[in-house]
C-alpha cells in the first residue's frame, strides 16, 4: 500500500490512499463553503456524500476507483478510512475546537428519529443502531444502511471520534440515510467548529488522545 499525506496551517488535508483494491485521492478543507466534487463509481454514495459535505459546510474533493466488479466492500470502506485520515489531519492539534456535536435532522417520515452525537475524544468507536427491518433494505441497486455503517465505522476509527448514530425509526431507507449523512455532516461541523474563547485543547485533561 503506498499513502501520502500532506497538511497544511490551514485546516486542511489531503490523502491519496493506492492499495491493489482501490486508489482514492482526496482534499479537505475544514473552514469551506460545503462545495464537493465527489466521484466514487457509486451514484447514491456520491449522493450522500455531497449531502455530507454541504451540511458540514466542508469542502470536499474525492475521486475513487475500486474493484466494484467483485462488490462494493472494498471502495466503500477505503472511503471511509481516507475521509477519516483527512479530518484527523485537518483538525491538527484540535486547539480551540468545539469537540462535541450532535443534531436530528427531520427528512419526511423519519422526523426526529436518527440521532448522531459525536466527541472528538481521541478515543474511536461507533456505536450504530437501526431497526433491523430497515438495515438490510437495498437502497440503490447496490448501497444499504448496512455499507454506510461500514464506512461511518471506517470513518470513526481512523478520524479519532467517538460516534453514536441511532436509528430509531423511518420507512423510507433513502431518508433514513439522507438523515444520517447530513446530521454527521452537521454535528461534524459544530464539533470541529473554532471557538475563540476557548484556550487551547476542549479538555481539563489538557489533551485529547492523538
Ligand atoms: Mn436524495
Amino acid at each position: 500500500m503506498k499513502r501520502k499525506t500532506s497538511i497544511s496551517l490551514q485546516r486542511k488535508a489531503s490523502v491519496e490512499r493506492v492499495t491493489k483494491e482501490t486508489t482514492i485521492h482526496a482534499d479537505l478543507n475544514l473552514d469551506g463553503s460545503g462545495a464537493s466534487k465527489i466521484s466514487t463509481g457509486l451514484a447514491f454514495l456520491d449522493h450522500m456524500l455531497d449531502l455530507f459535505t454541504k451540511h458540514g459546510i466542508f469542502n470536499l474533493k474525492l475521486v475513487a476507483k475500486g474493484d466494484l466488479e467483485i462488490d462494493i466492500h472494498h471502495t466503500n470502506e477505503d472511503i471511509g478510512i481516507v475521509l477519516g485520515q483527512l479530518f484527523k489531519q485537518a483538525l491538527g492539534d484540535k486547539k480551540g475546537i468545539r469537540r462535541f456535536g450532535s443534531c436530528f435532522v427531520p427528512m419526511d417520515e423519519t422526523l426526529s428519529r436518527v440521532r448522531v452525537a459525536l466527541d472528538i475524544s481521541g478515543r474511536p468507536s461507533l456505536f450504530f443502531t437501526a431497526p433491523k427491518n430497515v438495515a438490510q433494505h437495498f437502497v440503490h441497486r447496490d448501497y444499504t444502511i448496512h455499507d454506510a455503517r461500514e464506512l461511518i465505522k471506517a470513518f470513526a476509527i481512523q478520524s479519532g471520534i467517538n460516534l453514536h448514530v441511532d436509528v430509531l425509526k423511518g420507512d423510507d431507507p433513502h431518508h433514513i440515510l439522507e438523515s444520517i449523512f447530513k446530521a454527521l455532516g452537521r454535528a461534524l461541523e459544530q464539533a470541529t467548529r473554532v471557538d475563540a474563547r476557548i484556550p487551547g485543547v476542549p479538555s481539563t485533561k489538557g489533551l485529547i488522545e492523538k
